[in-house]
């Protein structure tokens, strides 16, 4: 911890070469929902620069969902906070000074609703991760079996799920003065605009009928859900990074956030009722956001799943360390390249080359210590985002992706342990609201008890951990079993070693099918 003789990060303490322009924003033109690292240093930086550009009203209302650390830290600060920007050779320290103020959903929950509302809120920003958005593990769709979900539409208490508290500010809105606003979800979701306002419509057409028929309408005309792709690696703070400002600014923030210094932003320019200039802070703007959210979504992290529960497995702390290894460094290459590259378009303006290098500059960046099990976290949400469109792309063609079905074979040892095998430290340490669910699967039928038994994998297909369409596929679970057993007896080197040489073979076997029917022809 940097010395408490240092003054407090504030407004009058932040050193003027650290902000990034003079006049920070006085009124609120945007509520963010989920007031994590990844907003902070995401779109509180690119709203910072479009300020800087152009003043307007787009001050941004941070709420946090339920932990106070970081709203009450920054009421502290006068809503003031670092971003520290690092790689190997370089650290840059700015303030973003973006937050009109810090509200906890759990403790002021009319608070909340009364933003929403507000005349002068235009954007509601959203990063609530993939589990916040309350989807059934079933159905995809809203979880109607959640008992805060039903708590929520019952309505008598304050919301505490985001999609019911952005319906209960939005009828809020609409019965005091029904203007437009737009709903811009932030996380990373295949068409998160559209999935965001599937669920937002699904609660309001499940209320009461005179309040549904009172905001549909509305809702249908007045309220936009642009799509949007978001991109920066954006570890835990830690004390290192507390003591970088210390160092840098000479003043102390109890809540900096760390990140790269690659930020990328696309999104759809929908907007109701107006927005920041985000495109001076390097935003792009586009009719068709999904090539550049499945470029990501499946590349980047895609791949960074498989690094993180390889990574996990063979006992690395970090992703820079797991990529390290030239093994986990391979299979990220061939699911790369081999899997999720054929099932997704490039955007014309992207350069493949460039991308792809950089995504392994970034993720070999040793000076973030971006952890294993932070991206290892609530699998069970993300892999569904990133895993089974690309492998059933696959298999309805007749091949076998062997390193999605690693990705999802090392996500299993890492969170639903086969009996007697223990993943190790970082696998223990992830975090993934399914451990409960999968460990009574799995206790049914454990995974990799013989090496082609496939039925606990079967069980957990069955259960929709990866949607309905793979149950359909029984050869990805046998092989999910095997690599398990792989794992298990030999460990997360020799898994990827046999899913690189079923690789090898199957082309081996395709080049050999190629020349007989040459030779035939001739
Ligand atoms: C990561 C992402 O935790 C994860 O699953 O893949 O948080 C990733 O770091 C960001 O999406 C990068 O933009």
């Amino acid at each position: 911890m940097p010395p408490t003789s240092l003054p407090r990060l504030g407004r009058t303490t932040v050193p003027p070469h650290a902000l990034g322009y003079r006049r920070p924003p006085a009124e609120t033109g945007i509520v963010h929902l989920g007031l994590g690292n990844f907003h902070r240093a995401h779109q509180a930086v690119h709203t910072a620069a479009a300020l800087a550009h152009t003043d307007g009203p787009w001050g941004i209302l941070g709420v946090a969902g339920r932990s106070t650390t970081v709203a009450r830290a920054l009421r502290e600060q006068e809503m003031r906070y670092a971003v520290v920007e690092i790689s190997p050779g370089r650290t840059e320290v700015t303030v973003p000074a973006v937050h009109t103020g810090a509200l906890v959903a759990a403790e002021q929950p009319d608070d909340v609703l009364d933003a929403l509302a507000a005349p002068g809120t235009a954007v509601i920003t959203m990063t609530v991760t993939e589990h916040g958005y309350t989807f059934s593990p079933r159905t995809h769709g809203l979880d109607f079996d959640a008992p805060v979900v039903r708590a929520d539409l019952r309505g008598d208490a304050p919301p505490r799920t985001t999609i019911g508290q952005i319906v209960r500010g939005l009828q809020r809105r609409r019965r005091a003065h029904a203007t437009p606003v737009t709903v811009l979800s932030c996380d990373n979701l295949v068409g998160n605009g559209d999935q965001t306002k599937r669920l937002v419509h699904e609660f309001a057409e499940a209320l009461p009928a005179a309040e549904r028929d009172d905001l549909m309408p509305w809702l249908q005309s007045a309220v936009t859900f642009p799509s949007s792709m978001v991109d920066r690696i954006v570890p835990a703070t830690t004390d290192v990074y507390r003591e970088a400002v210390a160092a840098r600014l000479g003043v102390r923030d109890a809540v900096p956030v760390p990140a790269e210094p690659f930020s990328m932003w696309v999104m759809e320019d929908r907007f109701a009722a107006g927005r920041p200039g985000w495109e001076h802070g390097g935003a792009l703007f586009t009719d068709d956001v999904e090539p550049y959210e499945l470029l990501k979504l499946r590349l980047l992290n895609g791949t960074h799943s498989l690094i993180a529960y390889l990574g996990a497995l063979d006992g690395r702390e970090t992703i820079p360390d797991a990529i390290a290894r030239p093994f986990i460094a391979d299979a990220a290459r061939s699911v790369l390249h081999d899997e999720y590259l054929p099932s997704l378009t490039v955007p014309a303006d992207v350069d493949l080359d460039d991308y792809v290098r950089q995504l392994f500059d970034r993720w070999g960046n040793s000076a973030l210590g971006h952890r294993t099990r932070q991206v290892g976290s609530d699998g069970s949400v993300k892999l569904r985002q990133r895993v089974p469109d690309p492998a059933l792309l696959h298999l309805r063609a007749g091949r076998m992706p062997h390193h999605l079905a690693l990705t999802v074979a090392a996500y299993l040892c890492c969170v639903a342990p086969p009996p007697g095998f223990s993943p190790g430290p970082q696998a223990a340490a992830m975090v993934d609201p399914a451990r409960e669910r999968l460990a009574s699967i799995t206790g049914r039928a454990p995974l990799g008890s013989r090496a082609a038994d496939a039925c606990g994998v079967e069980a957990v297909l069955a259960s929709g951990l990866l949607g309905d369409g793979l149950t359909e596929h029984p050869a990805f679970a046998s092989r999910i079993a095997e690599l398990i057993g792989v794992i298990v007896r030999h460990g997360p080197a020799a898994a990827a070693a046999d899913a690189f040489g079923a690789v090898a073979t199957a082309d081996a076997r395709a080049v050999g099918a190629a020349e007989g029917v040459a030779q035939a022809a001739r």
